[in-house]
């Protein structure tokens, strides 16, 4: 029964497109369960703060990304699955969203597919270039694109104005990662999923001879590729294996949304489990974390004996009475809710559970419940001010947390 449920939570991950009655099903199966168990303060356990509408005259078409062109404009930007880059000012009394892009017709987004990624080049405000990641059909694959706004400051980009840097098969429909982020060391990062079915079955996570399963790590502002280049530093630089080169960290599930703790530069990562268990990892260079040869700290294939020795462990994970499928979230950084600062914060898209973790180096304690039903969270957002938002995927609102009057 675990199976079938998670199959269905799976592929309703990224999306919902047309089940969304499974979803209530599955979610609602989730509640009962929860019934029975304490893990932490109740919905908005800590006094101090609570949900709201951070946008209340906006609504989006399955929000998967808020972000900033770090342009000094007060300017704030959602990604809509089915294709669309909407903007609008930073202000709760905002009315109205632009578009600034609209790739619909390139876009498949069906299931977990579309619109999936979007990232601002670290000099967006001298060069107009922003990134996005896209999967498409005939034939099916994931597209990392860069588009040139006119001037940084243009309120609608043209969609002409497309270069492709890399391109591969999606064997699968589900389990297409999405995010894309820049590091601190000005490198783009992308998450890419398994594959996709279940189980991984042509083991991708494993195979550092292609994009699959993977958190990949490339230079835009180089060419020796094409559109792009090698950091000269990545793990498989020059290799004779046949590993690709872009590959930063490896056997991964579908790392969904990950990102770079701005004090730090860590990189948290959830990574969406099978049957069992949803897991938080940091990411770091070179490493193997896991999949198909584990899930969360158990072994999955084979079922004994998985681990050589050479596989990272999550920082945190938890059980299917919590949640079928996580969305990994962001080490808060902002100023208005001191209650959060440097904690960890994370969801689980069926359970609409919200949670904090406390961290310190490369460890995660104290695992919080901070609120029980924001939604079916897509991804954590981050404004100029590193104050954070959370999107609600079928809802179509961004929320925040507020002090409680
Ligand atoms: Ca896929
Ligand atoms: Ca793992």
């Amino acid at each position: 029964m675990m199976m079938y449920i998670k199959k269905t939570a799976t592929t309703l991950l990224g999306s919902l497109a047309a089940t969304a009655i499974f979803a209530f099903v599955v979610s609602m199966a989730c509640q009962s369960n929860d019934a029975e168990k304490a893990d932490g303060p109740a919905a908005g356990g800590d006094a101090s703060f609570q949900l709201e509408n951070a946008f209340p005259a906006l609504n989006f078409d399955r929000p998967v990304e808020f972000t900033h062109a770090g342009d000094g404009t007060n300017r704030v930007f959602v990604l809509e699955q089915p294709g669309r880059i909407r903007l609008f000012e930073n202000d709760p009394a905002v009315k109205t969203a632009g578009v600034y892009l609209d790739i619909q017709s390139r876009v498949s987004s069906a299931g977990e597919m579309g619109l999936l990624g979007l990232a601002f080049h670290p000099n967006f405000k001298q060069n107009g270039y922003f990134f996005v990641n896209y999967t498409k059909d005939n034939p099916r694959e994931t597209i990392i694109s860069r588009f040139k706004a006119s001037t940084a400051n243009a309120n609608q980009v043209d969609p002409t104005t497309e270069t492709i840097l890399l391109r591969f098969p999606q064997p699968y429909a589900n389990h297409n990662g999405g995010k894309i982020a820049f590091g601190p060391d000005g490198f783009l990062y992308i998450a890419t999923g398994d594959g996709g079915s279940g189980g991984d079955p042509q083991n991708n996570a494993q195979n550092r001879t292609n994009y699959l399963g993977k958190i990949l790590r490339i230079d835009v502002n180089a060419t020796t590729k094409g559109a792009y280049g090698i950091p000269a530093d990545n793990p498989y630089v020059g290799n004779k294996d046949g590993h690709l080169e872009e590959i930063f960290a490896y056997g991964l599930r579908n790392p969904w949304r990950f990102s770079f703790d701005s004090n730090t530069g860590q990189i948290w990562a959830g990574d969406v489990g099978q049957n069992t268990l949803e897991e938080i990892d940091i990411i770091t260079k070179g490493g193997n974390y896991g999949w198909r040869l584990k899930e969360g700290n158990n072994c999955f294939n084979p079922a004994n004996n998985c681990d050589q020795g050479n596989l990272v462990m999550p920082v945190h994970q938890y059980p299917r009475t919590d949640g079928l499928s996580i969305t990994g979230g962001v080490v808060y950084r902002g100023t208005k809710i001191p209650a959060l600062q440097g904690k960890y914060i994370y969801a689980d898209y069926v359970s609409k559970k919200v949670w904090s973790l406390n961290v310190s180096g490369s460890t995660a304690s104290n695992n919080q419940l901070i609120a029980s039903d924001a939604g079916s969270v897509s991804a954590f957002g981050e404004d100029a001010n590193k104050e954070l938002y959370i999107l609600d995927h079928t809802g179509g609102s961004i929320k925040r947390f507020v002090a409680k009057p």
